[in-house]
């Protein structure tokens, strides 16, 4: 079997109800790029990258379309042998850009377990249940309506919930953990700044909520900065934006700067590389979310299938973009929270297929 065709499209994904903020930007709608890669016996691979607009992270859309657009002709005619060899010819065709390397990366398992009839969890190492238990992120807002949003989660059956901060005086971040700690009671809280706090502030917020048994994800840019007030934090620390790739993890994982991550598919390149933080965290004992940065039912897929391979008491649980949206592109299989869980998908490949058309004409086709 050999790569034929590859084919980009463009999604543009509305979210629902109001604007999802974070300390560095607000939501109404994302950019998605969604490769097809098509094999000349005739099946199709589905892959997505969708960064959080241009300034979350380094990763952004036309960024992604660029390095596709640079790596496609040097793929055409190659022979699928596994995602291992193909990881191998994108990173020959360009270095780095690990974001659009992924969409290509979950294409190509994608086609992989349709050709054979193998689901991206076997292939990723076998699943070890039928369903995996999801979290939600909860957007910047006012304290009393993030413990009112936060309370209805739980009701709903989410055990594990993101709170926001950072970007706004740290008063009211501090008020906003309180309130949804004093309405909830979850024992299963991160609080994610995201980059954008102070070593100065996040000591704050770790001293005045030192009562409360919350996970510090990512309060500062940098591992340096997290570094320096690790001895003086109590709560569990995650990093999140630093883990650029294999070596960033390693690097954390050496330092001993983190007790867990938060981890996107995309950012680390694809499920491959994913595959192989899980073993490291794994070999240390450290838990771990499957998430990505933003994307719609292919991306969501890719983060259920993995997370279904992760040791359970290490999977802190699936992130999936896809239940901020109405707007499905498989609405057989739509990838959906049901009570706080993902059912891991029983189709080939990664479970779903986009309706015919719903993206729309390619914006650029090689082969
Ligand atoms: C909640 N997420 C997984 C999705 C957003 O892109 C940010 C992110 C996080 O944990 O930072
Ligand atoms: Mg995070």
């Amino acid at each position: 079997m050999r790569i034929a065709e590859i084919h980009v499209y463009h999604a543009d994904i509305a979210l629902r109800g109001k604007a999802y903020v974070m300390s560095g930007g607000t939501y109404t709608s994302l950019d998605s790029t969604v490769v097809q890669i098509v094999s000349d016996t005739g099946v199709s691979g589905w892959g997505e990258t969708c960064p959080a607009g241009p300034t979350y992270q380094p990763e952004h859309a036309l960024g992604a379309r660029a390095a596709l657009a640079q790596m496609a002709p040097g793929l055409i005619g190659a022979e699928v042998t596994g995602p291992l060899p193909f990881q191998r010819l994108m990173n020959e065709q360009l270095d780095g850009h690990n974001y659009a390397k992924a969409a290509l990366d979950i294409a190509l398992h994608d086609l992989i377990g349709k050709s054979y009839d193998m689901r991206v969890c076997d292939m990723l190492g076998g699943a070890t249940s039928d369903r995996v238990r999801s979290y939600y992120a909860l957007s910047i807002d006012e304290p009393d309506e993030v413990a009112r949003a936060a309370k209805e989660r739980i009701a709903e059956g989410y055990q594990r919930l993101q709170i926001k901060v950072g970007g706004r005086p740290v008063d009211v971040d501090i008020e906003t953990v309180r309130k949804v700690w004093e309405a909830t009671h979850c024992d299963r809280l991160a609080v994610d700044g995201n980059r954008a706090l102070t070593t100065r502030d996040a000591l704050r917020i770790a001293r005045e909520c030192a009562d409360i048994p919350f996970v510090f994800e990512q309060p500062c840019n940098t591992m340096e900065e997290i570094a320096m007030i690790r001895g003086q934090v109590q709560h569990a620390i995650y990093l999140d934006e630093n883990t650029q790739d294999v070596n960033s993890v390693l690097r954390a994982v050496s330092l001993g700067i983190c007790d867990g991550f938060g981890l996107k598919i995309t950012r680390l390149g694809g499920l491959g590389n994913m595959a192989t933080v899980r073993g490291i965290c794994e070999s240390r004992s450290m838990p771990h979310t499957s998430d990505d940065t933003w994307g719609g039912d292919i991306n969501a897929a890719a983060c259920v299938q993995m997370g279904a391979t992760v040791q359970p008491r290490l999977l802190e649980g699936v992130w999936a973009a896809s239940t901020y949206t109405d707007a499905h592109y498989d609405s057989k299989n739509p990838v959906v929270v049901e009570e706080g869980y993902l059912k891991v998908p029983t189709g080939p490949g990664l479970g779903v297929t986009p309706d015919d058309g719903v993206f729309g004409a390619a914006i650029a086709s090689f082969g």
